[in-house]
């Protein structure tokens, strides 16, 4: 091997050991990272009446809020959905890993529930994809 090519190793595996520093291919931890938008610290919902319960919202401003959650694998999760009179498109959220798909009233929440059987990190989205979110379940 000549000097060129043992040059360009050390560099790519200098590159992926910063990239896992970044936490960039981590699992799910408690520890920071460098997805975008992923809280450093997880905080996982209160559990009431047996599931994780959590309050989100489509805002006027094409958000969901709070945009990343965090759950715990294997208890059920009730998300009580609402949104913004103006909020459009977003008024429907989409979750493909747990098969849902809910509108949100004109007035009150949709009751979203089921429970997840997998740790990773997930999205849900309006149906256009300009809302977006992340579920992360962690074990
Ligand atoms: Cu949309």
């Amino acid at each position: 091997m000549n000097r060129l090519a043992i040059a360009g190793i050390i560099a790519i595996i200098a590159i992926l050991g910063v990239l896992m520093l970044m936490g960039v291919t981590a699992t799910p931890t408690g520890k920071a990272s460098a997805i975008l938008g992923r809280p450093s610290t997880i905080s996982l919902p209160p559990i009431v009446n047996g599931a994780q319960e959590i309050a989100l919202k489509a805002t006027r401003y094409g958000t969901y809020q709070p945009n990343y959650l965090f759950v715990k694998k294997g208890i059920p999760v009730r998300i009580r959905y609402s949104a913004d009179a103006e909020a459009g498109c977003g008024r429907e959220v989409i979750f493909p890993e747990f098969r849902v798909r809910k509108y949100a009233p004109t007035n009150g929440d949709a009751l979203i529930e089921f429970t997840p059987t997998r740790a990773g990190r997930f999205p849900f989205h309006c149906s256009m994809q300009m809302f977006r979110g992340t579920i992360e379940v962690v074990e």
